[in-house]
């Protein structure tokens, strides 16, 4: 059994672990963090309550305990009550924080969603080694010009945590994405692929830096590259069920169009990711919506299966 890293004193005091989280830490259980910017700023009401509930459930099914993560009142929150999701599915003054904002929200007392950057952190700091999410950011298209490169590239870098997600959406440059993954030193392994997935797609065009067939695969890498001292996060590519799936050849277009209409607005920095996902549900009549619900879930569920495959692991 994986024995938990004490949190730091200084840590413990700006944190609240749910009592749940807690016991399944103390006792070296699987335990998966879960986001909260797909919750306030990716998905609308109520579908997004809706699926924030839906996968803490399919986490518990395949036998690990959730805690999905935010910052409430300044608070650090691991694990949540059913009012505080429906806060954040709700309430528009929640900020969507990434790791460079967590310092002014916790230090101001304000409510923020977590990215995948700040959840990870956060996770990190409570003891917590598997993450599951929708997408994960990275380098956007034109970032020659923009510079718009997500902090999730930054914090897969440098934080212990491996991230399971339906690899990047095409609204990004998934190759130049997976070339910054490769200088920074991050595994980018897709689960039972040779071809890394484009998130509403199961193919990209790209083929994955690294494959693994099973979930015990996925945690013996962790187990290897945390115990060579090889810090840093893993991201973990599931490619969406292919019931789920919305081809290429018809989302490119629609992907397209979203792109020019922001260009239009000329959105930029933290605004483009939740401007994007709103704009492809008008765009797609729903239909994106319920490939990015359907992913999600797929994604708990691995996600559960590698947290509790590397508790077993010794050390
Ligand atoms: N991709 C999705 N859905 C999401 C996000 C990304 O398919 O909800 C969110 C995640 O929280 C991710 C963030 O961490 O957007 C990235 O934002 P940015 O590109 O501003 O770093
Ligand atoms: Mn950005």
């Amino acid at each position: 059994m994986s024995t938990p890293l004490p949190i730091r004193p200084e840590v413990a005091r700006l944190m609240d672990l749910h009592p749940e989280v807690a016991a399944a830490l103390a006792s070296g259980g699987p335990v998966v963090a879960l986001e909260s910017t797909i919750i306030s700023h990716g998905m609308p009401f109520p579908q997004n309550v809706e699926m924030a509930r839906g996968v803490e459930a399919v986490v518990r099914e395949h036998g690990a305990t959730p805690a999905t993560v935010a910052v409430l009142g300044g608070r650090l929150k691991v694990g949540l009550t059913p009012g505080e999701l429906h806060l954040l599915a709700t309430d528009k003054g929640v900020q969507k924080i990434s790791t460079r904002d967590l310092p002014v929200t916790v230090a101001l007392g304000g409510h923020g969603a977590t990215t995948v950057a700040s959840t990870m952190r956060i996770a990190s700091l409570a003891g917590i080694r598997v993450f599951a999410t929708g997408g994960t950011g990275g380098v956007h298209r034109g970032a020659g010009q923009s510079m718009d490169v997500s902090a999730d590239l930054t914090e897969l870098a440098r934080t212990d945590v491996c991230v399971v997600s339906a690899g990047v959406k095409s609204i990004l440059d998934i190759g130049l994405t997976l070339e910054v993954l490769e200088t920074q030193g991050v595994p980018a392994i897709t689960l039972g692929s040779e071809e890394f997935p484009a998130f509403y797609s199961r193919s990209s065009g790209f083929p994955s830096p690294l494959t693994v067939q099973t979930e015990a695969e996925a945690a013996r890498v962790l187990h290897a590259k945390w115990s060579l001292g090889l810090t840093g996060g893993v991201l973990l590519a599931n490619p969406i069920p292919g019931e789920a799936e919305i081809s290429a050849a018809e989302i490119t277009p629609q992907i397209e169009r979203a792109l020019a209409d922001m260009a239009a607005l000329g959105l930029s920095g933290k605004e483009t990711t939740p401007y994007l996902l709103g704009r492809m549900v008008e765009i797609t009549g729903g239909r994106s919506l319920e490939a990015n619900i359907a992913l999600v879930r797929h994604n708990a569920a691995v996600a559960a299966r590698v947290a509790v495959e590397y508790a077993r692991l010794p050390g």
